[in-house]
């Protein structure tokens, strides 16, 4: 991302977001067209503030790819590497057996999908540069399930404008990791739900059974341990109110744009 974009007169920037919609229509995006809440939302000045100087047309262009000999030896895995809690670690016991992932909120028809029912979903496969804020990068194959096919099944409502990552971790008593992406990255068509890292199924360091990918943001906003997703229309009503653990806790920026 650069600082050098100008910043346009007001109506020009919303042609400019009128545009980034029709990008994501091109890009096999058919539930967006129905969603009234995303249209209003890009008319909205929220729409304009939440992406800071950058242009709305530029949010559905994909992140670099990589060939397999660009993949790192070594994957640094940060924050928490264990999923924390006893609830966790019991999951982690039966092998995630029992463990499903509750997709509910503003959607119409709630989802519990178990581990071996997203495995046999249609998957995608990318190989990816992770910038972590510490100062850090490394490139990773990650295959799993597209988070906008998810959100198809379960009904989005037209209400939802957020998308909310429930994960494992506790930061303290009360204090979740949690993170929240609009329906730009929702339904970007890298962004999906990670079960499987360099041809193996997803180490536990790196966020077994099932870690975000959200391919043109920095390295907090990639939320393991995933245990349940929830659609919303207000960040504010989760936790800090801030859209996130980092953001809640440190004040990092909510929209963590590379
Ligand atoms: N649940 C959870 N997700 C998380 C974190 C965490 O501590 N807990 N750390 C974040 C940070 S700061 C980074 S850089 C990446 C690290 O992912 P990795 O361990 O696969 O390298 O996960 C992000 N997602
Ligand atoms: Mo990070």
């Amino acid at each position: 991302m650069t600082d050098s974009k100008m910043i346009l007169p007001r109506r020009k920037f919303l042609s400019a977001a009128a545009l980034g919609g029709g990008g994501l229509l091109l890009s096999g995006c058919d539930a967006l067209t129905e969603n009234a809440g995303f249209r209003s939302f890009l008319r909205t000045g929220e729409a304009l503030n939440k992406g800071a100087h950058r242009l709305i047309s530029d949010r559905s262009a994909l992140a670099p790819e990589f060939s397999a000999a660009d993949i790192s030896p070594v994957f640094k895995a940060n924050g928490s590497i264990t999923g924390g809690t006893a609830e966790y670690a019991a999951h982690l016991a039966t092998k995630f057996s029992d463990w499903q992932l509750r997709i509910d909120g503003m959607v119409r028809n709630p989802l519990n999908l178990d581990l071996a029912k997203l495995m046999a979903m249609p998957s995608r496969e990318q190989i990816t540069r992770h910038d972590c804020v510490e100062g850090w990068s490394a490139i990773g194959k990650w295959r799993g399930t597209p988070l906008g096919m998810l959100l198809k099944q379960a009904d989005l409502s037209t209400k939802a404008r957020y998308i909310v990552f429930h994960c494992a971790d506790q930061w303290g008593p009360g204090v979740p990791y949690y993170e929240s992406v609009d329906l730009i990255d929702a339904f970007h068509p890298q962004t999906i739900l990670a079960w499987g890292m360099n041809d193996g199924v997803l180490p536990v360091r790196h966020g077994a059974p099932l870690r975000l990918r959200v391919e043109r943001q920095l390295g907090y906003k990639q939320a393991k341990y995933v245990m349940r997703i929830e659609a919303t229309d207000d960040l504010k009503k989760f936790f800090g109110g801030k859209g996130g653990y980092w953001e809640d806790a440190h004040d990092y920026d909510w929209y963590a744009g590379i």
